[in-house]
């Protein structure tokens, strides 16, 4: 399944939902579950950029004059803590701002692209798929933060659109280890209905492979 025509996607790997003073904990969450995640999709980075594949990065934020956040999306957020005010480390979610960088563990190269999105799906409203299709990509591996909503979100998005996905589920992590649990059953129940489940191991020993 892993060719010249598959992808990774890397979603969300921000300090905004990985670190203090974020998104994440403006809602109330202990990022530091988060963690679990870093170690895997390292490894995993790695052997995709030693096995040459396409490497595309995600980032959730949005513009400073709030003109893409949906009022839907800001009455979520606590009084204080809306999308784009000043909080601990910058403006929450902001494109440009320290919360909105890749953490440094996981920071793209040059050659990776990195799309900035404003929704949970990383097919809606940015270039991705054009990317994708510019590069005759065909197999997609797609993991981050969080499984439940920006991944699910981007592995339905994504076989909507005919790609085939595999989800490494140790490079994934959700602050609720039991959504993740249940994200991942999902993605596996009914005979894979939209994707399949793996772990960082075996996919870098099949790209060491390569
Ligand atoms: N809150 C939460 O679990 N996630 C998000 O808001 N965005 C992503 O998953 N990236």
């Amino acid at each position: 399944m892993l060719t010249e025509r598959t992808a990774l996607i890397m979603i969300d790997m921000q300090r905004d939902f990985l670190e203090p003073g974020g998104f994440g904990e403006s809602l109330g969450n202990d990022v530091s579950i988060l963690r679990t995640c870093v170690q895997p999709c390292q490894n995993l980075l790695a052997a995709a950029r030693e096995a040459g594949l396409m490497i595309v990065h995600t980032r959730e934020g949005h513009r400073p004059d709030l003109s893409d956040v949906h009022p839907a999306k800001q009455a979520r957020c606590a009084p204080g803590k809306k999308i784009v005010d000043e909080w601990r480390h910058g403006k929450i979610m902001n494109q440009g701002q320290p919360g909105n960088q890749i953490i440094a563990d996981l920071a793209p190269l040059p050659s990776e692209p990195v799309v900035d999105k404003p929704g949970k799906g990383a097919f809606y409203a940015t270039d991705l798929e054009l990317m994708l299709r510019a590069n005759n990509i065909e197999d997609l591996i797609i993991c981050g933060v969080t499984t439940e909503v920006c991944v699910h979100t981007t592995v339905r998005e994504a076989n909507d659109r005919g790609y085939r996905v595999v989800v490494p589920q140790d490079c994934c992590a959700s602050y609720f280890p039991e959504y993740h649990r249940v994200s991942i059953e999902i993605i596996t129940a009914q005979g894979g209905i939209f994707g399949s489940v793996t772990d960082s191991k075996e996919l870098t020993s099949t790209l060491n492979g390569l």
